[in-house]
């Protein structure tokens, strides 16, 4: 037997057990080297001049784009892939009916066949990180093994990495155990694997962000969750906003919408023209995730774990997000758009019309029209194109990003994309109310999204992909958060999207969402009074201020009318998804139904 010995540069570290994991994990990868990252500039240029000439990535026209690179993910290897993520408890109720489950044990062996021996010739890079500021009580530290330069890279946007995680970590800190490799990119060998019992994430055989930027879905949002609930906390799937008035008074708002919804934009929100006189600015705290605790005053406070977009770039143009494209002009990595010719990137409903040629996500040459074997229409950056880009760039990024506390949280918006059913906006009647309307919001599927177009899915607080336990027991601590809560904020659905009879959405979107915000808030200050329906509680038309929007009042009733046809419709096919919960599902949610019920048929 050969003895095994990795050259390993030195770590800066006192902490035992996080190097003996580090042997343990590369005993099993077998990597030719082990580099522990320390975060430094110096260390960042080197990794990014050897990630070019490897052709991991491409350095883009530096004088265009500053700091900019391009990637390409291997083609079947472009999303999250749901059907290959598992929770690993001891017992199957630990992940409960809407999470694939798989023994730990076997977990262990399936996924150890596919790390054996997968760094051979490779890097083993060792990132220490820490979600939220370091050293924040609200913080986690996460340490990823990759193989990935990438990913390495990647971390360094969306997360707090380097030496300065160690030595806060100190000798006997606790630290989630994230170990990925790429291994053969093969999606037959590919499985996102998360032990919350042993706080460990394995991620093999993948190379896509939501995937492998552990810190990100698998450690803020899985194995956050299953922390929560022991701690008494929430790590929620949600976007966290500034709404600053005049007067410089600032109320905060978290927002969970299912993927692909728009997060990303309402977090960015520019108040539009008709409400500019009033002085409004929006402050960006978050887009994606959202770690709230009670805190001593008994008010709900957040943070924002990350402190980087993982941003979808099709779509984001100068009218959909103005701040996201100011944030990405430079210090960006662009993943699966479209190459220009003179290493710019492009991509669909953009702000530039298509360029006469490109090399497209497949790393084909592309020209705009192109059609494949079946007719279709070739898209020159793949639908879920993403970009990494430093949050501190964003012209309207809180300075609150970075304190310890975070920002105290007004209001709890739900939403969901559906053509008809949910009205514009409504209020729940209470805690446990809105708890009710979270767990059963549902949005229809978009082409972007595998399955049947225009189908119902239901997705409890935009959690389903992401919650590390059984969902029936997430209700349960929404609701003991609830009991505890001294102050709390009230909770909202909204939907963007509903359509008229010709298929025509009523709602402009964009920034005009503003208006919708502002009367949540009027609410949370009660400073405005709503018609009560038998689902909530919505705007009374006059109470919205539609300044300078030309809305005609008949698409503002459509827009908040409820029909309690449809309502009823959609009660029974809420009962479906929530019997699938079984026995475990609190109570108080069935009683929650069971009300709504009998106010819409009555
Ligand atoms: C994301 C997602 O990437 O929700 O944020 O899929
Ligand atoms: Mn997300």
């Amino acid at each position: 037997m050969f003895f095994y010995s990795p050259k390993e540069t030195k770590p800066d570290t006192k902490h035992l057990e996080l190097m003996r994991w580090v042997r343990e994990m590369a005993s099993l990868c077998r990597p030719d080297r082990i580099v522990w990252i320390d975060g430094s500039e110096e260390e960042k240029k080197r990794l990014e001049d050897e990630a070019v000439a490897a052709g991991e990535i491409v350095r883009l026209n530096q004088e265009k784009l500053p700091g900019c690179f391009y990637h390409r993910t291997a083609v079947n290897d472009v999303a999250r892939t749901e059907h290959l993520t598992y929770i690993c408890t001891r017992k199957k109720e630990g992940a409960g009916p809407t999470n694939n489950w798989m023994l730990p044990k076997e977990a262990y062996k399936k996924a150890g066949s596919y790390f054996r021996g997968a760094m051979r010739g490779r890097t083993m890079y060792v990132i220490p990180f820490s979600m939220g500021p370091v050293g924040s009580p609200f913080s986690k530290v996460g340490v990823e093994l990759t193989d990935s330069i990438y990913v390495v890279l990647n971390m360094r946007i969306m997360t707090r990495i380097g030496q300065k995680v160690l030595d806060y970590l100190g000798p006997e800190g606790d630290f989630t155990k994230c170990l990925h490799s790429k291994a053969d990119l093969d999606i037959e060998k590919r499985l996102i694997l998360h032990f919350p019992e042993d706080n460990t994430i394995w991620s093999v055989g993948s190379g896509y962000g939501g995937n492998v930027l552990l810190g990100k879905k698998c450690l803020s949002l899985r194995i956050a969750s299953y922390l929560a609930k022991q701690e008494g906390w929430l790590a929620e799937h949600m976007l966290i906003m500034g709404i600053e008035e005049p007067n410089g008074h600032v109320e905060y708002v978290a927002a969970a919408f299912p993927s692909a919804c728009g997060k990303t934009n309402l977090a960015m929100l520019i108040p539009p023209d008709g409400l500019k006189v009033k002085g409004y600015k929006i402050w960006t705290v978050g887009d994606d995730i959202a770690w709230m605790r009670i805190d001593t005053d008994g008010a709900l406070w957040a943070i924002n774990p990350e402190s980087g977009f993982f941003g979808v770039a099709p779509g984001t143009n100068s009218k959909s997000n103005p701040s996201a494209m100011a944030t990405i002009k430079k210090n960006t990595i662009f993943t699966n758009v479209l190459l220009k010719k003179d290493f710019t990137v492009w991509w669909e409903d953009g702000d530039e019309p298509a360029p006469s040629e490109g090399i497209d996500w497949q790393g084909k040459p592309w020209k705009p029209g192109a059609k494949n074997e079946k007719g279709e229409i070739i898209k020159g950056a793949h639908p879920n194109s993403r970009f990494t880009t430093p949050a501190s760039q964003c012209p309207s990024i809180s300075f609150r990003l970075e304190h310890h506390h975070g920002v105290p949280i007004s209001a709890i918006i739900f939403g969901g994309r559906r053509q008809h059913v949910a009205p514009l906006v409504y209020e729940s009647f209470s805690w446990q109310h809105g708890v009710y309307v979270g767990a059963t919001m549902a949005s229809e599927r978009t082409a972007a999204q595998f399955g049947k177009e225009g189908e119902v899915r239901r997705d409890p607080m935009a959690m389903l992909p992401f919650c590390g336990y059984n969902m029936a027991d997430y209700f349960q601590h929404w609701l003991d958060i609830g009991g505890r809560l001294q102050k709390k904020p009230k909770i909202f659905h909204v939907n963007w999207f509903r359509m008229d009879e010709n298929g025509k959405f009523l709602w402009p979107g964009f920034g005009e969402n503003l208006r919708i915000l502002e009367w949540i808030l009027s609410r949370c200050n009660n400073s405005v009074d709503a018609a009560k329906t038998p689902i909530g509680y919505v705007p009374l038309p006059e109470s919205l201020d539609m300044t300078g929007l030309n809305l005609s009042k008949e698409a503002i009733k459509k827009l908040i009318e409820i029909d309690r046809f449809e309502w009823l419709q959609e009660m029974e096919s809420q009962k479906e998804f929530l019997k699938i919960l079984g026995d475990d599902l609190p109570e108080q949610i069935w009683q929650e139904w069971e009300a709504q019920n009998k106010r819409l048929a009555e």
